[in-house]
Order: structure tokens, then sequence, then C-alpha cells
């Protein structure tokens, strides 16, 4: 038949899932194979990632993919989150367990990589915002240790699984530019940065583009999965907000979008960085897009807010939980949803009560208020991102679309939409794998330019819309309230 099958892994700080892809002339179906959870594993030395629990998960998710399509698959493909990496010994080996990007070993060492290179500097090379998990600093953190040593080769997770299953390494570009390692300009390595930092470069293997062939499923692995060979595997936009960003059903050039799982990453796709003194003050970055693209956007802490609560409030129902938030007063206390204070895990309930406190707003108590709490704190970040990407870039919208796991969350898709005084167009909630999926397609020719898969999705993919009401006024009074005296 002219419907071809794509597997698509997506690891998300949340999940990981392996989702299928069928994709046809005009048509496009994305079905659930196998989820599994990603938990981070705390052990003396810090935080790490279970790669290998992901590993296992991802075997698992194509065989289960290959039972959808009769064993044969036309192409898989790997996104994940961002920065994180694990090390290759001479062998090609893995030495240890990757570290978790909220891992505690950055603290301090931004003033220490400032000091070699300055941040407007920084910031002019390489675009990226200050996140203390950068790549970047990870690396400076880890320059002492043994394992940094001993290590040859240094891999992106999605890099090392796609490693994994066919044996040949690479570095993905939309990853690797969450390294602050790469010039946005120049789409390729910050060399200068680099050799002040006294990082190797040579620990990355060659850059690699989506759409590139990446090798195929080693004969093990066909083994283990029970496919039938040979499958390729295709490079695609490896950092998932870019194969999220890809999957944005927009019309033309005038929208923002949300991609809201974990993190929320507001802000735009450009056809050019933004390096301007203003763009630095205002921590917005310059991530690489597929096709020459630059997503401008700011990182704001998103649903991880919620996912703590959760944890900590004995995971109770989330429909629930939302609609009793729903029935909470708006705007009552709202916090820095942009606040490095939230990024490491636990306790969270217990850090939003004291930021209310602090800022001398009513403490929300019961799981309803502290939703409440969190989903207006989220909108109103969403807003406050929106409105000065635009004013940095010089490039208005009419429409913010919300992709994502959020993008399931009506409550906070109407807060959005209200918040940004814009029509807001939610869906899809796997833009990640979409993307991910349509890129194999187009890299063997069932798509054409971005513009065409973004019309297809629209075309295919069920949205919701939520027209923005309520007065810009009371988002304003409550953004003042996060200003301080
Ligand atoms: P990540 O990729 O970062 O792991 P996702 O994009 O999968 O995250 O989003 C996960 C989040 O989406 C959850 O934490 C939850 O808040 C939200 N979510 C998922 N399903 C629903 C749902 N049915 N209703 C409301 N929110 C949902
Ligand atoms: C979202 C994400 C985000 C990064 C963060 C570390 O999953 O990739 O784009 O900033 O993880």
């Amino acid at each position: 038949t002219d419907v071809k099958s794509y597997a698509a892994v997506d690891l998300g700080a949340s999940s990981g899932r392996v989702m299928v892809g069928r994709v046809g002339p005009g048509s496009l179906e994305l079905t659930e194979a196998h989820r599994f959870p990603n938990r981070p594993v705390r052990v003396p030395e810090g935080l790490r990632w279970d790669v290998l629990g992901l590993y296992a998960g991802v075997l698992d998710g194509l065989r289960a993919a290959g039972v959808r399509c009769g064993g044969r698959l036309d192409s898989v493909g790997i996104d994940g989150w961002a920065v994180d990496y694990g090390l290759l010994d001479a062998d090609g080996a893995l030495l240890g367990n990757p570290v978790h990007y909220r891992d505690g070993r950055t603290e301090g060492v931004a003033e220490k990589v400032w000091a070699a290179v300055p941040a407007p500097e920084l910031y002019a090379s390489t675009g990226l915002q200050y996140a203390p998990f950068n790549t970047l600093y990870q690396l400076v953190a880890s320059g002492p240790t043994a394992q940094l040593a001993q290590a040859r080769r240094l891999l992106l997770v999605p890099d090392l699984l796609a490693y994994w299953l066919t044996g040949e390494q690479g570095t993905e570009l939309t990853n690797a530019s969450t390294t602050q390692l790469v010039d946005p300009r120049t789409r390729d390595w910050s060399y200068d940065v680099a050799a002040r930092l006294g990082i190797d470069l040579a620990l990355f293997p060659p850059l690699r583009q989506p759409g590139d062939p990446a090798g195929v499923l080693l004969p093990r692995v066909l083994e283990e999965t029970g496919l039938t060979g040979p499958v390729p595997v295709t490079t695609v936009g490896s950092h998932d907000t870019a194969s999220a960003v890809a999957a944005v059903p927009a019309a033309g050039e005038r929208f923002a979008y949300i991609c809201t799982g974990t993190w929320s990453l507001a802000g735009l796709e450009l056809d050019a960085p933004v390096l301007t003194e203003a763009s630095r003050a205002a921590n917005f970055t310059n991530e690489l897009g597929l096709d020459g693209t630059v997503r401008y956007l700011r990182n704001i802490m998103g649903l991880w807010l919620l996912q703590e609560c959760v944890r900590e409030w004995g995971a109770p129902d989330l429909g629930e939980l939302l609609r009793a938030a729903d029935a909470v007063p708006a705007l009552r206390s709202v916090v820095d949803a942009g606040d490095a204070a939230f990024l490491a895990p636990g306790g969270m309930p217990g850090r939003i009560a004291r930021a209310c406190r602090a800022s001398g707003q009513p403490v929300p108590g019961t799981p309803a208020e502290i939703t409440r709490c969190i989903l207006d704190s989220l909108a109103l970040a969403h807003r406050r991102a929106v409105a000065e990407a635009q004013e940095l870039a010089g490039h208005p919208v009419d429409v913010v679309h919300v992709v994502g796991g959020g993008a399931r969350n009506e409550l906070l898709c109407r807060l959005t939409a209200d918040a940004c005084g814009l029509p807001v167009v939610a869906g899809p909630a796997e833009a990640a794998a979409l993307g991910n999926v349509l890129v194999q397609a187009r890299a063997q020719g069932l798509v054409g330019d971005r513009a065409e898969m973004r019309a297809l999705l629209a075309r295919t993919q069920p949205l919701k819309r939520y027209g923005p009401r309520g007065d810009a006024a009371r988002w304003d009074e409550a953004q003042a309230r996060l200003a301080g005296p």
C-alpha cells in the first residue's frame, strides 16, 4: 500500500512513549504502542536518569509497534528531552548513569564560566538563555571527575539510544543547540567558547541534521523486538521541543506556541536568532529548529509544579483535581513560574506556599487551591513570555498554539487564552511524536515542506479553540504582585 508506518520514540521527562504514525498521501494517524514512566533516581552521588530502564522501554515499545504493523516498520525516529548525555569509554561502553538536569552539581558553576567568558559574550556567541543545566555548565561542573577523564565520547540521550539501536554515532543538530556549544548563526560548533572553557569538542561525534539517515536496527535489536529488517533509523529533530514545534498546526507565520508538558516552552519560530542585550536580560533562548529556523522561547517551570504536588499528595485523580481547581476563585495568589527556585524535586506544595507568603498573598492550602495557584501562575507566565517574545523579536502574532500534554488541560488552555488576550488553538497533545513521524515521512518523500506538514496536521488532528475573555487589567495586577514592593 502507499501508507507507511513509522515508530516515533519520544522520551519526555515524565514518561517515555513509542507511537506509531501511519502516513499516506494526505493522511496522518497516530496511535500509542507503549508508554512507560520516566522516574529520576536519587543515589548517594546525586540525581540520575535510569537510562537502561528507558532503553528497555524503547525495545518493548518497538516490539509493540511491530505487532501493530505486521512486524514491518518503514523507519524509526528518536526524540527526547534536551541537554543531558551519556559518556562512553574507549570501548564504546557507557560510563555511569546520565546525570539528571535537576541535579544540583552545577550550583555556583556559572560564575566560574562567566569569569572565563563573560555572560554577554556567551549569549552573543551561543544565543542560549542562562539555565544551570545547559550542557556547557554540566561539563564544566564535571571537569575534575574521573568519569570525564576516562570519557572518549559524549552522546546526547536520544543519540545514545540511537547508538544502542544501530551501532552508529552522531550528534543531532537541534539537540546540540541546547548544549550552549553551538553558534545559532553558523549552526555549527562554537569553537571559541569551547576552547576557552577547556571543553573538548572531539567528545561529540559529527553533527547530523533532521532527515539524515542514522543507520539501521542491529540484528540483535531485530531479534529482541520481533521486527523484520532492514529497519532504517532516521534522524529527526531529536530535541523533543524541536519536534513539537515542527508539529504546531499553524497556518502562516504570525503565531506563538507554548509546548506544555513537564516544562512550558513559550515563544516563536524565527528565521534568525535574536542576540540583543535586551533579549539576554529577558532570558530568551535561541534554540535551533528544522530547516534553518530558530526556536526563540523562554523556559517556564510548566506542569512540573503540578506533577510534583500530585506526587506529594499521593497521586489523586487529575481530572477531579482540575475540576475542583476550576471552582476556586481566579488569581487569588500567583507565583513566578519562571523562578529556578522550583527546579529541584521535593516539597513543592510547601515551596509554593512560602512563595505566596513572601509576596504578601493569601497562602493556598487545599490541593484545589494550590492547583489553581499553579495554573493561574502558568497562564500569567505564558502571557508574559508571548508578549515579550513578540516585542523582542519584532514579530507580532494573532494566535497562540498550545501543544503537548498540557493541551489536554482545558482549564490551563482557557486561562492561557484569557491571559494572553489571544485565541488559543490547543493540540495536538502528542506534538513531539507527530513532528518526529513527519520528519521521517518527509525523508522518504511522503510530505513536503514545513508548511505542508502543518497543513496536514491541521486537517487531520483534533484541535480545540479557546477565545480570550475577561480583562487584561486583572492579569496586569497579578503580575505586579510578583514585581515586589
Ligand atoms: P513530558 O513530555 O514532559 O513528559 P507531556 O507532554 O507528556 O510531558 O505532558 C504531561 C503532562 O500533561 C502531565 O503532567 C499532565 O499535567 C498533563 N496531562 C496529561 N494528560 C492530561 C489530561 N487528560 N488532562 C489534563 N492534563 C493532562
Ligand atoms: C522539554 C525539554 C526542554 C528543555 C528541558 C531540559 O522536555 O527538552 O526543551 O529545556 O527539557
